[in-house]
């Protein structure tokens, strides 16, 4: 049994530095990407909130300015699905030196599309409230995960960026960041960044999988050879693996393109966002692992990261001995049972 564990550790160890030295491309190596005075890249830091989170936010906003953005200064798009009061406008926009914009999520993009039988959904969030699944109850939880896999791409003042980076209310930051991952992504042919992994909760999916298999099948042309849905994949099941999308580094092309909206359509003709609870984090990462090959997605060790309860905490000496970062490295989850990230290393 001692073995078994020693073997594991061993093996976890060696697999995440071959990963480092084979397959990880540095940032900190392109003296390129910390220059402040280039032209920015075509990118956003979207925002989806509530006015009641404005305080969280403001916490949120504080931090990510100190840690990064107050160096290069990119805009934020702040989106609701009701108006911003006055307040919320005031409050967020004095955090930051970059340009804000509030925008109102349309209708048709924050509620059920007409092929919804909304008395079902009802019955199935009655169900699930009193089996206590997280967020099982809620009605909105679910127009926001449709929003997330389907449309904050597309709404207008998003429209115009190639880039973008998501952040909540709530979430923290806890090294410094001093260049500029969207110029990082954009020259290196990256489409998707992540900083945390984990297994999905199975009773928030049932079908979903089946779902992906039928398109798979049905679509099998825009799935190219060298793809990663082995990393969500365990047999013929969905392991639950999945990127934490509450941090999504990305390219906003990715989600606009052909493939990827036949994907979500399909999803959402088959009615699980509301008749079960799947969440943007799966379905987002499902897609990326069917489409995308693996240098194309990069996993952001050295932005230090938590929304509660998991961090991201970089686990190597350097940067916690040259004062750029107050997070434990004890305290990483990368390492724990239910991160995904050490498949990622090895995949
Ligand atoms: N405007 C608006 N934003 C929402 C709503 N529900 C959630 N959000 C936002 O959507 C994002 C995800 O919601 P969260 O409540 O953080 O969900 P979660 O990350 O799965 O769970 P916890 O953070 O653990 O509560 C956050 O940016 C929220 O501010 C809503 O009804 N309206
Ligand atoms: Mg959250």
């Amino acid at each position: 049994m001692y073995s078994y564990i020693f073997f594991q550790i061993q093996f976890a160890i060696i697999s995440r530095q071959r990963f480092f030295e084979s397959q990880y491309i540095d940032p900190m190596k392109d003296a390129s990407l910390f220059l402040k005075n280039v032209s920015r890249a075509n990118a956003v830091i979207i925002v989806l909130s509530r006015n009641k989170e404005l305080y969280k936010l403001r916490e949120t906003m504080r931090n990510f300015e100190d840690r990064w953005n107050k160096k290069f200064n990119y805009p934020y798009v702040f989106l609701n699905d009701e108006e911003f009061t006055q307040e919320f406008k005031t409050l967020t926009k004095q955090m930051t030196n970059s340009e804000t914009y509030y925008g109102l999520i349309p209708k048709e993009m924050w509620d059920y599309p007409s092929w919804i039988n909304q008395t079902k959904a009802a019955d199935v969030r009655k169900e699930m409230r009193e089996k206590k699944i997280i967020y099982g109850g809620s009605e909105s939880y679910r127009h926001m995960c449709r929003f997330n896999s389907g449309f904050f791409f597309r709404h207008e003042l998003i429209q115009k960026y190639d880039y973008y980076w998501r952040l909540e209310p709530g979430v923290d930051f806890m090294c410094d960041v001093d260049y500029d991952p969207f110029r990082f992504i954009q020259k290196n042919n990256i489409t998707y960044g992540f900083t945390i992994s984990l297994l999905e909760v199975q009773a928030t999916i049932p079908t979903l999988w089946d779902t992906v298999v039928k398109f798979m099948k049905d679509y099998s042309h825009y799935i190219p050879p060298k793809n990663i849905i082995r990393f969500v994949k365990n047999g013929a099941n969905f392991n639950g693996c999945h990127f934490w999308s509450n941090f999504e580094i990305g390219d906003l092309n990715f989600w606009r393109s052909e493939r990827y909206l036949k994907f979500f359509d399909y999803l959402d003709q088959a009615g699980g966002f509301y008749y079960e609870r799947w969440g943007d984090a799966p379905v987002h990462s499902i897609a990326l692992a069917m489409f995308l090959e693996k240098s194309q997605i990069h996993f952001f060790n050295d932005i230090a990261y938590m929304h509660p309860p998991f961090q991201h905490c970089p686990i190597e000496a350097w940067f916690h001995e040259s004062g750029k970062c107050h997070c434990d490295p004890h305290k990483n989850f990368d390492s724990e049972g239910g991160s995904c990230t050490k498949d990622w290393f090895v995949i």
